[in-house]
């Protein structure tokens, strides 16, 4: 099927599609802080994009953690999450969504990192147990060898052309690298410094991530290259503001308005052991569950995407 410049498409369309290619590339870009990704991407304006947006081989394994981000992505509702599994990129493997499995799907993860060695992106998501050789991690097994996460963070590590470690067990070590760690877990870059891999990094931590930081990121990586990343390997496009000095929260904070329950719809909830002071991430604004609502509204900000996290964050609250 022709792919359409969204200028052509039909008036009606280009209503849905929101904003203009133009728009979107300067959002994905940064330039336009503050607009969701998921309303900006969408299966017309994915279509126009193909065009540019030549598909990309993704491998994505797990290590240490619990799915959720995975879960977190695949619940992406706009855009489609199958959009951009099947459009946007080519992903040539993942362990749970994955239509093969056993030595068959490891051969498969073989020969596409050969294919397209130094071109792939290797997307890994939860810790690397370094200790007892790696053995607290088996991902699969070829010609009667185990291989571990250690093994092949390290393999294909070192073949990828860029590395995006997502979620907070995957950029900084997260819950498995929490105090009684007895698993060796640590977080990409820290296991590529060991090792001694060059292969750039982005980190898209999060316990789990927003689905627009995984895309938005992926997006960004396919039209422009790496983004610009702050001191712990974060795009400042998602991971730029402080919670606290933009939560609308603040002025009650100001005022001296604290919730005393978390029940209590209205007051900072600092008192309750909200971390936004110490938190960079765009939740205020972007939101989760598709805009509807973010921890701050129900609950506190635990610091999720902090390198210290859950230790730094903890206890999450205590009693006066
Ligand atoms: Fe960790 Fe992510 Fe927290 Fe879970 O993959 S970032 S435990 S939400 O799923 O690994
Ligand atoms: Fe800051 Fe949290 Fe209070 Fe918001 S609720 S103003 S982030 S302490
Ligand atoms: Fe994580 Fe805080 Fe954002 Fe919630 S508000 S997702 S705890 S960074």
């Amino acid at each position: 099927m022709p792919v359409k410049d969204e200028q052509q498409l039909p008036e009606v369309q280009q209503k849905k599609a929101g904003v203009s290619r133009r728009n979107f590339l300067k959002t994905v870009t940064g330039t336009v802080a503050g607009i969701g990704i998921s309303q900006v991407i969408n299966p017309a304006l994915i279509q126009a994009l193909e065009k540019g947006l030549k598909r990309h081989p993704v491998l994505w394994i797990q290590g240490q953690g619990c799915t959720g981000c995975s879960v977190s992505l695949l619940n992406s509702v706009s855009p489609p999450i199958a959009d951009v599994l099947l459009k946007v990129i080519s992903l040539q493997y993942h362990p749970t969504i994955g239509a093969c499995e056993g030595e068959l799907a490891m051969e498969h993860l073989y020969a596409v990192a050969e294919e397209y060695k130094g071109r792939f992106s290797l997307v890994v998501e939860g810790a690397i147990p370094t200790a007892a050789e790696g053995k607290y991690c088996v991902i699969g097994e070829m010609n009667h060898k185990e291989i571990t996460m250690v093994d092949i963070v390290k393999e294909l590590g070192a073949m990828a052309g860029s590395v995006l470690a997502i979620g907070t067990c995957a950029t900084y070590g997260g819950i498995p690298a929490a105090k009684g760690n007895v698993t060796g877990a640590t977080g990409v870059m820290d296991f590529f410094k060991t090792q001694g891999i060059k292969t750039p990094v982005v980190n898209i931590p999060g316990c789990p991530s927003h689905p627009d930081w995984i895309v938005g990121t992926i997006v960004h990586l396919l039209e422009k290259g790496i983004p610009e990343l702050d001191d712990v390997g974060r795009p400042t496009l998602f991971f730029g503001e402080n919670i606290h000095d933009n939560c609308p929260r603040l002025p009650l904070y100001e005022e001296g308005e604290m919730s005393a329950t978390l029940s209590d719809p209205k007051g900072c909830r600092m008192d309750l052991g909200c971390k936004g002071p110490d938190t960079y991430a765009d939740c205020y604004k972007r939101k989760w569950n598709s805009g509807l609502n973010w921890c701050v509204d129900n609950s506190v900000c635990i610091g999720c995407v902090e390198p210290g996290f859950p230790d730094g964050s903890s206890p999450f609250y205590e009693p006066a």
